[in-house]
């Protein structure tokens, strides 16, 4: 730690612990949870002193915890930023303090790339292509227009955008599939509940649902059951994550396709902490290896599924 306690002074100091400040977006959804409990694991494992912070998807709670772990003298500070901008300020003040930064799990949109040693997480613009990529295969022979419906993950985070633009980029290939209404459920289940009732009132014929998590698709499921339509039938539903709900919702065949965001990050994180301490380099990039599922692959992976 950088502590200054003064008691290593010319000694031969003990090879104190790394301390670690986390800023994590908060417990929005059952990915959120699954991510947090990889990094306390991780970081016990590793024998590195965790400090977490859970920000309640606040921007302000961020920069405050950030702003604690400077004050702190922590050694590296990680964090998933809740939105991708806003950030130079309190990154400058991290930097002007020699502590470390990692970025995990979402980015920033900071032009100024030495703000970060690193960023590991999935890619997101991937994630929105493979999924629009099953769509156009399930759909192919369709010959009237598809309408699709779209529930965004939070309004300003790179999972948002990114999933957003890289399914839109995909299907424009194809006319017969048309985003008929588009917002934000917050990752969260309510979210995606309250949000898919509204689009179940306004549009008589959808015929699919895209959401950026199963979070949202798991609450978007009471909305189309109780409106008397029948899930991964008459609405078919392509989802991002692949958290343990999810999987049996897909195995149940309420969902139809779930492209996987996998929240392990825990181990690569600390592996990345102790590196960034000793200054070593470490690549500006590091993306997550992840899969994606179907009815039939996601019955046969369930009972091994960590999260
Ligand atoms: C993706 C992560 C997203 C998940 C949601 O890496 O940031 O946030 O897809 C979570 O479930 O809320």
């Amino acid at each position: 730690a950088n502590s200054d306690t003064g008691d290593n002074a010319g000694g031969t100091a003990g090879d104190d612990k790394i301390v670690l400040g986390f800023s994590q977006v908060g417990a929005e959804s059952g990915w959120r949870t699954a991510n947090t409990t990889s990094v306390k694991e991780a970081a016990t494992e590793a024998g590195i002193e965790l400090k977490f912070d859970d920000a309640q998807q606040k921007q302000e709670n961020q920069i405050r915890a950030i702003r604690n772990f400077i004050q702190q003298k922590v050694d590296v500070i990680a964090f998933s930023p809740v939105v991708e901008s806003g950030w130079d300020t309190v990154l400058k003040e991290a930097k002007d303090a020699q502590i470390p930064v990692i970025l995990t799990d979402r980015a920033v949109d900071s032009a100024d790339k030495t703000l970060y040693k690193t960023f590991l997480g999935s890619d997101f613009v991937k994630e929105g292509r493979l999924s629009a990529e099953w769509l156009i295969e399930e759909t192919k022979s369709a010959t009237g227009p598809v309408n699709i419906v779209e529930l965004q993950g939070t309004t300003g985070s790179a999972p948002a955008n990114d999933r957003k633009k890289g399914f839109a980029e995909a299907i424009a290939a194809n006319p017969n599939l048309k985003i008929i209404a588009s917002q934000s459920g917050d990752f969260t289940r309510a979210g995606g509940k309250a949000v898919m009732e509204q689009f179940l009132k306004a549009n008589p014929k959808i015929d699919v649902l895209f959401a950026h998590n199963d979070d949202m698709g798991l609450g978007a499921l009471e909305a189309i059951t109780a409106a008397g339509k029948v899930p991964g039938k008459d609405i078919k539903i392509i989802t991002i994550d692949a958290v343990k709900d999810g999987m049996q919702a897909l195995a149940d065949g309420k969902f139809n396709f779930i492209a996987e965001c996998s929240p392990l990050l825990g181990p690569q994180l600390m592996d990345l902490a102790k590196k960034v301490h000793a200054g070593e380099e470490v690549p500006a990039r590091i993306e997550t290896e992840e899969t994606t599922f179907t009815q039939q692959t996601a019955k046969e992976a369930l009972p091994t599924r960590k999260y």
